[in-house]
Order: structure tokens, then sequence, then C-alpha cells
């Protein structure tokens, strides 16, 4: 406790600082510029008083910040905090905070604001930047992806403020807020009072009532054809489990269709794969949890008399424009607690246990059938250039029994890792902001640092992530992440995405279609070792297990970050 603000004001900058602590955020991730003097000067002053501070981390670039703060969630369920530069600032994190919006990151998201005045106040306009970052509504670069914003204008309310912002953004759904901070008001003097309490606002947490779980219930219950859609995991390591012996003892397939985060082991008998298609074809009841696309609807013809249940934070997610999936029950609050009380809510129901037995059967000899061909063709693509799912392959076998986070942004596919936990595996959100996944895993490894953390990416996601940033901030605080460039020496998902809408085009017979290629390919590696990283360059399918076993041993034993740079064949 800060005996030693007893009585005393403190500059609102550093004041900042002391709330967020309060509010249990142990690092923000900040990229500073001249709207910062009483930020800086603001914590040093605030760290001599004794107030309880989180720990500023300097990070090169904004769209490292916002990703370092939505890997750091992931992995630790703390809201975050990211601080910036004005709008220009703002700007190179938009793309960032696009992403936590989409995957309901919980963040505090600040920006400084140029001086409102001209002149004849202190930290009034000074330099041409005062006038030049002006704009008449700087929250409007983020507003369409931020739940709630505000500008601060007396520092007596920033106790207050951030109170309410914190509730808001921990509130069902979770998501980002944006408070707009003005120099000068950040330069005035405040009392400390409020600024080592918690939030006096509770966040509101919904979970679905009787009303709707007993239909839903009912309808799992009576189900012939049940089929269970998860994109986004089952929200606690309690959760995880207790899906896991619920899908079995009810005899539930789960389809991992484009997930970002797994719900199931992939070992799982009721794990049935990212291509649900059939079954989707023949379900009568299809229980969809947190996925904002659950289905292809040009690719997927749903019985007429299918019931479709969507359970999550926001099951209609009411922000999103255009999403006309089916909803006949909509079980509404976090994932973890609502399918918790789905799964009570339906102990009392009457089983058929033969005919369980029967679709437990059917099921599980369908999941192991499906996953041998996935590991053979995984086999298949251990060539030179290899593949990506050999990668997987590869990968999955390394991390057995480790604890470990497979960070994927268009590098290691799910289905061939052979990954068996919560939070074992985080693909890039559905808006797909590339340059996501190494600071993603950059904040993951800070928030857990016994774990073993891989960014796997494609060469193409490797340069969105500013790598030289992220090399430099994972040498600033030994993080010693495992960087695998999945390097094919072009945007690979751009030219599939052509010759997938233009099935017989020109573009599936050229040598080289326009706007796709990335050669002459960088040497990456040199990338990493200007930060001091161990590198290799991996172009033979034999060579990658060892690879990895190295890889592993410098990032635990010498606890120094590594990357390999994989030569992928082109697909
Ligand atoms: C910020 C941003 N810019 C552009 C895109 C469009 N885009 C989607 S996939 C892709 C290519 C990814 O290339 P790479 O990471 O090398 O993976 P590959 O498909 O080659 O395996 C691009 C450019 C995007 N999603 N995000
Ligand atoms: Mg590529």
């Amino acid at each position: 406790m800060a005996d030693r603000l007893e009585g005393k004001t403190i500059t609102a900058g550093g004041a900042v600082f002391g709330k967020l602590k309060a509010l249990g955020i142990d690092y923000v991730f900040a990229n500073s510029g001249t709207d910062f003097p009483p930020i800086i000067e603001g914590l040093i002053e605030a760290g001599q008083t004794g107030l309880d501070l989180p720990t500023p981390v300097t990070v090169p670039h904004e769209h490292v910040a916002v990703g370092m703060a939505h890997g750091y969630y992931q992995l630790s369920g703390k809201v975050q905090s990211v601080m910036l530069h004005t709008n220009v600032g703002l700007s190179n994190g938009a793309t960032g905070t696009i992403n936590a919006w989409c995957d309901q990151i919980p963040m505090l998201i600040m920006s400084g604001r140029t001086p409102v005045m001209e002149g004849g106040r202190f930290g009034a306009r000074t330099v041409p930047i005062g006038w030049g970052q002006e704009m008449f509504d700087q929250t409007a670069l983020l507003r369409e992806v931020t739940k709630w914003d505000y500008e601060l204008r007396f520092p007596e309310q920033i106790a207050d403020l951030f109170d309410r912002a914190w509730a808001i953004s921990t509130s069902t759904p979770t998501g980002p807020v944006y408070l707009s901070l003005p120099r000068e008001v950040l330069c005035e003097q405040t009392p400390p009072d409020g600024l080592q309490t918690p939030s006096r606002q509770a966040p509101v947490l919904p979970v679905a009532s009787g009303r709707d779980l007993k239909p839903a219930a009912d309808l799992l219950a009576g189900a012939k054809h049940p089929l269970i859609i998860s994109q986004r995991g089952a929200g606690s390591e309690e959760a995880f489990a207790a899906l896991g012996a619920f899908v079995n003892d009810w005899a539930l397939p789960l389809s991992h269709y484009w997930a970002n985060k797994l719900s199931l082991p992939l070992s799982h008998p009721m794990q049935v794969g990212c291509a649900p298609e059939d079954l989707l074809g023949e379900a009568d009841v299809i229980l969809v949890i947190n996925s904002l696309a659950p289905w292809w609807p040009d690719k997927v013809q749903l019985r007429d008399d299918v019931a479709v249940i969507q359970l999550g934070p926001d099951p209609l997610f009411s922000r999103t424009p255009i999403r006309n999936f089916q909803a006949d029950v909509t079980l509404a609050g976090e994932t973890a607690d609502t399918l918790l009380a789905l799964i009570g809510e339906m102990n009392t129901r009457p089983r058929d246990e033969g005919a369980l037995t029967r679709r437990r059967q059917r099921i599980s000899t369908q999941s192991a059938e499906n996953r041998r061909k996935v590991v053979d063709r995984a086999e298949r693509g251990n060539g030179g250039p290899m593949s990506k799912d050999w990668v997987s392959l590869c990968l999955g076998r390394a991390i057995r029994g480790r604890k470990a986070s497979v960070f994927h942004e268009l590098g290691c596919p799910l289905e061939p890792l052979d990954l068996d936990s919560h939070n074992s595996y985080f693909q890039e959100p559905h808006s797909g902001g590339l340059g996501w996944g190494l600071p993603a895993a950059l904040g993951a490894q800070l928030a857990d640092r016994d774990r073993l953390i891989f960014a796997t990416m494609g060469d193409g996601s490797y340069m969105f992530a500013n790598p030289t940033a992220c090399h430099m901030v994972a040498e600033a605080h030994e993080l010693p992440v495992i960087t695998l460039v999945l390097n094919n020496e072009e945007w690979g998902a751009v030219r599939h995405s052509v010759v997938g809408t233009y099935k017989d085009g020109l573009a599936t017979k050229a040598n080289e279609v326009p706007l796709t290629s990335l050669r002459p390919s960088p040497d990456f590696t040199r990338t990493a070792e200007a930060s001091r990283a161990y590198t290799e360059t991996v172009t033979e399918g034999d060579a990658l297990p060892a690879a990895l076993d190295r890889a592993i041993t410098v990032a635990t034993q010498e606890k120094r970050q590594v990357l390999l740079n994989i030569a992928i064949a082109r697909a």
C-alpha cells in the first residue's frame, strides 16, 4: 500500500497505471509518442510514491502490442491493456483490435489524444504534429470494434471511469473497450482516491436459465442424429473435461469445423474432425457452441426438420450485420457456465442405453477411420519440400506429454496434431487480420513461462507480424517462443481462393499467379538472428523431427527464442 500518497495528489498520467493494477492488470503493452510525457513522467512519479503498478512493456509496433494482449488473455483469462500513440498509433492497432473484437477478448485499449489546446495551458500543443494528428472523431477509427468508448475529461474521473471500462469489457460477451486520453488532462494532478481498489462495478455474467435449457436438453436427449459444431473451445478447463465426458456419455459427435480453439482432445472417440458436411446433412439436432459461422451455407443442405440450438456469450452474434444461421433455441451466457448448466440439465433426461451404445460405436469407428486418414495423408507429405500436414504431425509427436500451446496462422493445421488439452491450440480469429500469430504467442509466453509456446505461420503471415519487433520483444523479455515459418514462398491461401472461385479459370493453368508470389524469399533465419535467436532452415521432411527436438531443447534449457524456416511444397 502506498502510504506516501496520504493527502497528496499525483499526475493523472501515472494515476492511470495505479488503477490498471488495481483492476488486476499486470502488463501494459505500450507504444509511446509525444502524447506520453505525463504518462512517462507520471509513471516514474507513481513508482516513487510506492503505488502498486503494472509492468510497462515497450512494443515497437502497435499490431504486435494488441496481438500480445490477445495471446496473454487466451492463456491467463485476465483482462488486458494496451496504450497507444494518438490517432496514428491507434490506426496501427486497429487490425489487432478487429481481431480482439472478433474473438471476444476483453481489453482496455487506450490512446493519447493530441492536446486540445493550442497554447496557454500546461500540456498544450507544441510541435506541428499537435495539429497534424487532430481528428474530428478519433474514436471512429475503432468504434465498430469496441463495446464502449469514452474520452477522459477530468483527472478525478480516472478511478470511476476505469472501473466502468473494466466492467463493460469483462461483461458477457466480453470484448475490447476504448479510452481516449487527452494530454492536458493527463498532465493534471489528481487525488489518489479509488486508485488502489478493485472495480466498484461488477460485470454482467448471465447464464442461460431453465426456460431455455429445458427445450435444449429435450431436443438433444431425443435426437437420433445429433451433431455438435464448436469453434471457440469449451470455455474453461473444467468445461473441457466435462464436455469430453458428456459427449461420450450421450454419444454426441463433435466437429471442430473452422475451430480456432480446441473443445475435445483430438483423439477423443466423439471428435469427428473439421469437415462435418455429411453429418450436417443427416443431423436432426445440431448444437452450435459459440461458432460465428458453423457451416458453409452454399455447401450444406440441412434437413427441413432439423432443430438448431445455439449456445454462447452472444448466440445470435448480434453485432455481426448479417448472420442467418437457424437458431430454434438460444442459450446465452459464458460458454463454460452455460455448457455446464446444459450438461446438468441433461442428467435428468431419460436414456435409451441400447441406442446410445450403438451410436457411440458407430461414431467412434468413424472417428478412428477419420484420424487414420488424417495421419496417412500427413505421412505422405514427408518430402522435400514437405506438406503443412507433415509439420503438424511431427509437431504433435514432438510435444506429446508436454505442457504446450500451438498458435496457428496458416501454419500447422489442427487435425494432424495430437493435442489433448484445453488451451493447447489457438488459431487466428475469423476476422483473419494477419500478423496475429507471433505476437499472440509472445503474449501467451509472458502469461505462462513454464509452457512451451509455438508460433506456427505461413511466410506471409510471419511478415505481417512485424517480425523484427516481435523478436526484439522476445529477447528483451526472455520469451523462448519457438517460431515455425511454413515457407511456400507465396500467399497460398490467396491463390487457392482464386482457383476455388474460378474452377477452370486462367489462374489454374498459370505458372506464376499474379499478386501471390513471395519470391525471392527472404532468409527469415537472419531476421530472427538479429535478435540472437537459435535458427535452422529445414528443407527435408525427414530432418524435421530432429530439428524440432533441438528447438525444444534450446527453448527449454537455454530459455532462448528459436526460429525454424521450413520449406513447404505449394499445394
Ligand atoms: C492484414 C491482412 N492482409 C491481407 C490478408 C489477406 N490474406 C489472407 S490469407 C493471405 C496469405 C497468407 O500467406 P501465408 O501466411 O504465406 O500462408 P499460405 O497461404 O501461403 O500458406 C493473405 C494475404 C489478411 N487476411 N489480413
Ligand atoms: Mg505462404
